[in-house]
């Protein structure tokens, strides 16, 4: 018998990107652990990945290439050989091809963060072939907009300081689900006496186990971070040294905060004046003491139409308090710039014909853009679509639309996949790929500061093949010759990090994958002494980038676009605000077809507090129907006080087939853009609820 144990990392869309050992004994994984040397995993993994066997082993995995036998969307199949698939793939993108190149749409997003398995061999062959570009958006644009419009990059607070923090606001994200590691060492520093202030709508598991829980309104945190500013500067908790040295456009902020005093801010945001004072109070006395006062911002605040300025006016915060001089103070939102990811020599954007005007499509929009026609301003319609790394289906806003898209009898669709999700049953042709225990990878993190190897520990099973290889094998079958084509996994993860820049020198693959992990020469306090990489190398409180742009140089609050007070017509009709973060269990629409998992989150629930329940004769358990203008879907009321009045919660992303209704909360969302990024409006809904 052999045994061994391989060092990996978790491929999946989380800040932590775990370091991980996976147990094999005579070819078979028999356990995932934690890494416990590795600082920031420290030999824990979350639930999910802790059954990654389960999930790896699922006698649902594709093993074969297939392709469509019944109607789209039935997800009838019949299997193939590799040979026909290749060529069936090659046969019609080159035939589409031949008209126009811009026909073609790859549709990829975070399935693995791999950067091999992610984009690196699948953009090569998309820009030699002069596809059209997606603009990567569903998640994090519009806040990291903000955030660069305003700090420059998305560098931040390193996490594995945070215990030393003695405040931390916890604004607009759920660690205990969505970033494990980061929850840890707020416990850490909560025994060491700090407090932690969770600021979301929802009581989430998080905002549960803080001291204190701000249940703000859903898309006003712009308006609570102006009164921040507004109490701030009012009652002089101010760093006039650091706001000196290191920011831009101070006298402009000081008179757009004085828009904004508390009262009016409670207003807005459905909380207390106190609130707001107290708040503010305690973030700047922290600073004041000499103390580090932390803000672990998270995705949460940006799914509104207002979120990228939402993360801006956030951002300014610790400038104003020179909360950044302490390494366990300032903010993290995410730090994946802090990574010098060589995108051009994995990607090869070179590679794109000269003489063709590129054409961009954003995924957040894909409903609406597979249903639309060839105009001037569009240009083609979307013939082919070739979808990795994501599930659409489930996941992109307004699903009824991506479903009618999908189902066009005239496009041409194909997926890769370890599963036949939703997005695979309407699929022409289905290719199995391999999972992170069967290929081999480099990761950069957006949640620490490690670069990360993943060595593969089992065979594929059946024919699946890495993401990687099945676009070679299709470079192949195209006549793509340069020399690019060929390379190896092990030859592009060399050139995974720009070893020209400080922070990256001591990259070497070869003792990467042996040690499996190595952290990045970054300063432990990376804005002290200023050094922001905005134009003007300050915290800039005024942003002339944002002008040039159309937008208020200066922090402001943006109303959604669907809430009782900026939309009092729509509210008439469908009152309660929806929102529908991640659940525990799942990875966005991952896992959930992992048995054990979905036993634990049970059935699609929707939260709703008891007098907006007891207005329509609803009690816990009842199945309730939750609808607007876009669609619907079913859960069953789970009634108490987690939410505030006239705010809904459907924890999600759901498989729609592994629902009682085939159906999720992408029913109710919407296509509409954040202001900044081109983002999508995930928790900027209205909607009505009503027994089913
Ligand atoms: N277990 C688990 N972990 C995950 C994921 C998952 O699906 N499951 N997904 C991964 C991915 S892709 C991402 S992007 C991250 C997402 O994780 P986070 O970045 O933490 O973001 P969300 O989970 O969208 O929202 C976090 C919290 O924000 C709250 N929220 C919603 N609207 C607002 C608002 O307007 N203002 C404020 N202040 N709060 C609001 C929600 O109630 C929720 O509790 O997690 C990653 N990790
Ligand atoms: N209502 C609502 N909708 C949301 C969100 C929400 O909070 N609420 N969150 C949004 C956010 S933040 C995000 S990031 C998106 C995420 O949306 P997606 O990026 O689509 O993420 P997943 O749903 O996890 O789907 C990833 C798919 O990739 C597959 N996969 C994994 N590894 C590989 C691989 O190596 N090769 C291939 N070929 N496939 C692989 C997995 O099996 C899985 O089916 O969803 C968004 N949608
Ligand atoms: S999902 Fe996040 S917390 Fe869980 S193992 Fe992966 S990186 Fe770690
Ligand atoms: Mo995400």
């Amino acid at each position: 018998m052999s045994s061994s144990v391989v060092r990996a990392v978790c491929p999946h869309d989380c800040p932590d990107t775990c370091a991980m050992h996976v147990s094999v004994e005579d070819g078979v994984a028999t356990a995932v652990r934690g890494d416990p040397e590795h600082p920031t995993t420290a030999g824990v993994l979350c639930t999910k990945v802790s059954r990654y066997t389960e999930r790896t082993y699922h006698a649902d995995r594709l093993l074969y290439p297939q392709k469509r036998v019944g109607k789209k969307g039935e997800g009838k199949f019949e299997r193939i050989s590799w040979d026909e698939a290749l060529q069936t793939i090659s046969g019609k993108l080159k035939q589409i091809a031949a008209r126009n190149s811009l026909a073609i749409l790859p549709y990829s997003y975070a399935g693995t963060m791999g950067l091999l398995q992610g984009d690196s061999m699948s953009m090569r062959f998309f820009h030699k072939l002069g596809a059209s570009f997606l603009d990567r958006t569903i998640c994090a644009t519009a806040g990291g907009n903000g955030y660069k419009y305003t700090i420059g990059a998305r560098i931040g607070t390193d996490i594995e300081q945070a215990q030393d923090a003695k405040l931390i606001l916890i604004w607009g994200g759920n660690p205990i689900a969505s970033n494990l590691h980061f929850w840890m060492r707020a416990q850490e520093a909560k025994r060491k006496g700090a407090r932690l202030i969770a600021i979301d709508p929802y009581r989430s598991l998080t905002a549960e186990k803080c001291q204190q829980h701000i249940a703000l309104l859903p898309g006003t945190d712009a308006a609570l971070a102006l009164g921040l500013m507004h109490v701030l500067i009012a009652e002089d908790l101010l760093d006039h040294d650091y706001i000196q040295q290191y920011t831009l456009g101070f006298e402009q902020l000081k008179q757009r905060a004085a828009e904004w005093p508390p009262q009016r801010v409670a207003e807005t945001c459905g909380i207390s004046a106190g609130e707001v004072l107290g708040l503010a109070r305690e973030y700047g006395l922290t600073a004041r003491r000499g103390e580090a006062a932390m803000i672990r911002m998270n995705y949460g605040v940006q799914r509104v139409r207002g979120g990228g300025m939402a993360v801006r006016n956030i951002a300014c915060l610790p400038a104003l308090t020179g909360a950044w001089r302490h390494a366990a103070g300032g903010v993290q939102l995410s730090v994946s710039d802090a990574f010098p990811k060589n995108a051009a020599a994995l990607q090869r954007p070179d590679l794109f014909p000269a003489d063709l005007t590129p054409r961009t499509i954003n995924m957040s929009t894909i409903g609406d853009d597979l249903l639309r026609d060839a105009t001037s301003e569009f240009g083609p319609k979307v013939e082919a679509v070739i979808v990795y790394n994501s599930n659409p289906v489930a996941v992109a806003p307004e699903s009824v639309k991506v479903a009618q898209g999908f189902a066009r009898e005239d496009l041409f669709t194909v997926v890769l996949e370890h599963f036949q999700t939703d997005s695979a049953d309407y699929a022409d042709i289905l290719l199995p790929a391999t999972t992170q225990l069967e290929h081999l990878d480099i990761h950069s993190a957006y949640g620490h500061h490690y670069m990360m190897a993943n060595n593969p520990a089992i065979a594929p099973p059946g024919e699946a093949q890495p993401n990687t290889e099945i676009f070679r094998l299709l470079a192949q079958r195209m006549g793509y010759d340069e020399p690019c084509f060929s390379e190896s996994d092990d030859e592009m993860a060399q050139q995974a990090f720009n070893k020209n820049d400080e922070r990256a020198v001591h990259f070497d693959w070869s003792s990467l994958k042996k040690a499996g992990w190595s952290k990045l020469r970054v300063a432990a306090a990376p804005f002290a002494q200023g050094g922001f990489s905005t134009p003007s190398g300050k915290c800039e409180f005024y942003s002339a980038a944002m002008q040039a742009q159309g937008l208020d140089p200066l922090p402001t609050y943006i109303p959604p676009y669907e809430s009782v007070a900026s939309n009092p017509q729509l509210a008439a009709r469908y009152p309660l605000a929806m929102i529908s973060p991640p659940a525990r269990n799942f990875l966005n629409s991952s896992f959930v077809n992992v048995q054990s998992l979905r036993a634990t989150e049970g059935e699609p629930q929707l939260d709703l507090h008891s007098a907006d329940a007891a207005a329509r004769q609803i009690v816990s358990g009842d199945r309730v129907r939750i609808y607007n203008d876009r669609g619907s879907f079913t859960a069953l009321a789970r009634v108490g006080d987690k939410v505030r009045p006239g705010l809904v919660v459907g924890l999600s992303v759901w498989w729609k087939k592994l629902a009682s209704d085939c159906k999720n909360a992408n029913e109710v969302t919407s296509q509409r853009l954040t202001d900044m990024g081109r983002g999508p409006t995930f928790y900027d809904v209205l909607v009505q609820v009503e027994k089913a």
